[in-house]
């Protein structure tokens, strides 16, 4: 299987991010994530560690606002300019505000705080000299994936850093800045009929507001309830498309605490509209915080329920590309990655 990795991802490297409460608690959302599923992942003869062909063009302004990616591009040079006397490094901190656009209060300031606070939804989007470039490295890895299957019609893997599934349209939030999945979707999308199937354990709100309107693109969700968890405003049932794309989104929310069997009911019932809509190539948005030792989530997947959902997505038997979302317990981390992939080879 061709694995897509770019070493450039380390450079986006934050410090800390805030919590409920203002708790101020070292990033999540770090390097050594991609360094425990390389270490994994080396021994295995079936997989092939391929870097991405840097001049591939990963076509982002089809899925994100031009504005927001000028943002994304410019962001780390416009905040260091609002204090170009600290030359101290340990005094540099993230950009990172703390106060917040409502999309009813929609005027754009031109101010680089303001900026941020239209752009970022949430205090996990911390962005750092290295973020920019890692974000657009993790969506060329996601494009060259795409690619491959394409030519080949064989099952790929992105291993993504920064994740991309909670960046929208013109937002940024969730660790996520661009929506990686999206970009290999919108790629398939010109070529065939294409699906997304997004398991990780966050509601895929990026994804879903980017083809929201699309009927060319399926997209699809199961996660923890919004209701009592991260994103909050977006991951309903009721939200189903809207326009052209009414009927290609479908979210399936479920409850702290789900095992092994609750959630392959909850698959084979997204799987069935998944075949309905005869996709030639399916993009999964691969999110291993669903594992029940995971510091981010409160469902009870075993690594063996994580093996089972691979093998039924598996058996759809339609070309896939799996891309790397969330996943924060690094010490079974590589182990459960394997376990999914498997099904893949
Ligand atoms: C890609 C991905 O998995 N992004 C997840 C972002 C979740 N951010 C949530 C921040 C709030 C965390 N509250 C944690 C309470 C831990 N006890
Ligand atoms: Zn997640």
């Amino acid at each position: 299987m061709k694995v897509f990795y770019s070493e450039t991802h380390r450079a986006h490297n934050p410090t800390i991010e805030i919590f409920e409460g203002g708790k101020n608690v070292p990033y999540l959302e770090t390097p050594e994530r991609v360094d425990r599923i390389l270490a994994s992942l080396q021994d295995l003869a079936w997989i092939d560690l391929t870097e991405p062909d840097a001049s591939s063009s990963i076509g982002i302004q089809a899925i994100h606002d031009k504005s927001y990616i000028t943002f994304l591009e410019t962001a780390w040079r416009e905040w260091m300019e609002t204090n170009p006397a600290e030359t101290d490094m340990t005094k540099i901190t993230p950009l990172l505000p703390a106060t917040f656009a409502l999309r009813s209060q929609s005027s754009l300031p031109k101010t680089i705080l303001g900026k941020a606070g239209y752009y970022m939804m949430d205090l996990s989007a911390c962005l750092v000299e290295g973020t920019y470039p890692a974000a657009m490295s993790a969506a060329n890895c996601a494009v060259s994936a795409a690619q491959a299957t394409f030519k080949s019609l064989k099952n790929s893997f992105a291993l993504c850093r920064p994740p991309g599934h909670h960046a929208g349209l013109d937002f940024a939030g969730g660790y996520c800045f661009i929506n990686n999945a999206a970009a290999a979707a919108h790629w398939f999308s010109e070529r065939g009929r294409t699906a997304v199937l997004d398991i990780d354990y966050h509601a895929g709100n990026g994804t879903q507001d980017i083809f929201y309107d699309r009927e060319d693109v399926l997209t699809i969700s199961i996660h923890a309830d919004p209701a009592y968890e991260y994103p909050y405003f977006a991951g309903y049932p009721e939200e189903i498309g809207s326009g052209q794309g009414q009927n290609y989104h479908r979210n399936f929310p479920l409850p702290k605490g789900v095992d092994d069997s609750l959630y392959l009911f909850a698959l084979d019932n997204a799987l069935i509209r998944i075949r309905e809509h005869r996709p030639q190539y399916l993009v999964v948005s691969l999110g291993l915080d669903i594992y029940r030792g995971d510091p981010l989530g409160k469902f009870n997947i075993t690594r063996s329920g994580i093996g089972k959902i691979g093998k039924r997505i598996a058996d759809l038997a339609v070309p896939t590309c799996v891309i790397m979302e969330g996943g924060y317990a690094i010490s079974d981390l590589g182990d459960n990655l394997i376990t999914f992939l498997e099904n893949f080879k």
